[in-house]
């Protein structure tokens, strides 16, 4: 899904970088809307604008992820430090970092505990892990940061272990969640490679509707969380056309194509779709090695921009265990809302 494409020789390094992005928002076009049904893949989202309409997501108030994880890590930072670390000292490694905002939560936890915690972010987005450094260095005194640009999907990612320092490795947010089972078991995989038994991976994923382990979620509330009354979720959604028309040339209309959230039980997770509003032709400009294609959309069909899955306790262990991750602690809201696992690399 996240193929990294071949730079071409004898460019500048922004340039290439520029270059290789655009091949790959053009690649991820086409095959997506040749295909049937037609799909883009949710990293398309995160332009400048995209970046910017998801942090408003995040104070939304029907999306209760964010504020609920925030709470969790406040209130299990020490314990979770302690169970990650217990008498020697801890290095955190963040994958998918974005700015680290609710990281700060744990690496002041870190600092309490012993004086000096190497932190180690790694994104795709160079901006966003220079923000994050800023952020982290000028806010919490003896937190070293060694950003990390990388695709961790595609790309292999290296963890730094200062020496004696047990691992934390982080991936929270429910960021998880946009990929299929047998891919995040493909991530985590990748991650435990670079751990050892004993390491500790700290896993944010929201939780499925129904169910024992929960009381508190209703399939309503869950889709009012991907489509909130001000619209902010319908205009992250567009975005991903108003980007396509902009970088790609395509002529989508923004009108006629409607922000919809579904939930599909049987698969567990949240949809986002963008639905044609009439029967309509949108013209995919030729690239460099592919020819102009019509694209016809008939009244009602879709485009599938997103899946965000929703776990019950069951689906977290099934995919831990895989990847030899043991769980060692659960930490769940009032409502059972979100959860936090807690686990060893095994
Ligand atoms: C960033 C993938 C965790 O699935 O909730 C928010 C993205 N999409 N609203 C999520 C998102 C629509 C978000 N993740």
């Amino acid at each position: 899904m996240f193929e990294s494409p071949t730079p071409g020789a004898n460019v500048s390094s922004f340039t290439q970088e520029v270059t290789a992005v655009n091949a790959a928002v053009a690649h991820e076009a086409y095959t997506g809307l040749t295909a049937s049904p037609k799909t883009l893949t949710p990293w398309l989202f995160y332009d400048e604008a995209g970046s910017h309409l998801f942090e408003q997501i995040t104070v939304l108030p029907e999306y209760y992820l964010t504020r609920t994880e925030r709470a969790l890590f406040a209130a299990h930072a020490d314990e979770i430090l302690e169970a990650a670390g217990g008498v020697q000292p801890v290095t955190l490694a963040e994958l998918g970092a974005g700015t680290a905002t609710k990281t700060g939560i744990l690496l002041a936890a870190a600092v309490r505990r012993q004086a000096s915690v190497l932190y180690q972010p790694i994104d795709v987005s160079e901006t966003s892990v220079e923000e994050a450094r800023e952020n982290i260095e000028r806010n919490i005194p003896g937190v070293v940061v060694e950003p990390q640009v990388a695709n961790y999907i595609t790309e292999p990612i290296r963890i730094e272990r200062p020496h004696d320092a047990r691992v934390l490795a982080l991936y929270i947010g429910s960021s998880i969640g946009n990929f299929a089972p047998d891919e995040a078991v493909a991530i985590l995989r990748n991650l435990r490679g670079q751990l050892q038994v004993g390491d500790s991976l700290l896993l944010g994923t929201d939780l499925a509707p129904g169910g024992t382990h929960n009381g508190g979620k209703s399939v309503a509330s869950l889709l009012a969380a991907y489509d909130d009354a001000q619209g902010v979720t319908a205009a992250f959604n567009r975005n991903v056309l108003v980007r396509l028309n902009r970088e790609l040339g395509t002529n989508f209309d923004l009108d006629r194509f409607r922000h919809r959230a579904r939930w599909n039980p049987l698969a567990s997770r949240i949809e986002m779709h963008l639905e044609s509003v009439g029967p309509q032709t949108v013209t995919l400009p030729a690239g460099a090695e592919t020819p102009a294609v019509p694209m016809r959309f008939a009244a009602g069909e879709t485009i599938h921009t997103e899946n965000s899955y929703k776990f019950t306790p069951a689906m977290i262990a099934a995919m831990l265990k895989p990847a030899c991750f043991a769980t060692s602690r659960t930490f769940m809201d009032a409502q059972n809302l979100f959860a936090v696992t807690l686990a060893t690399a095994v």
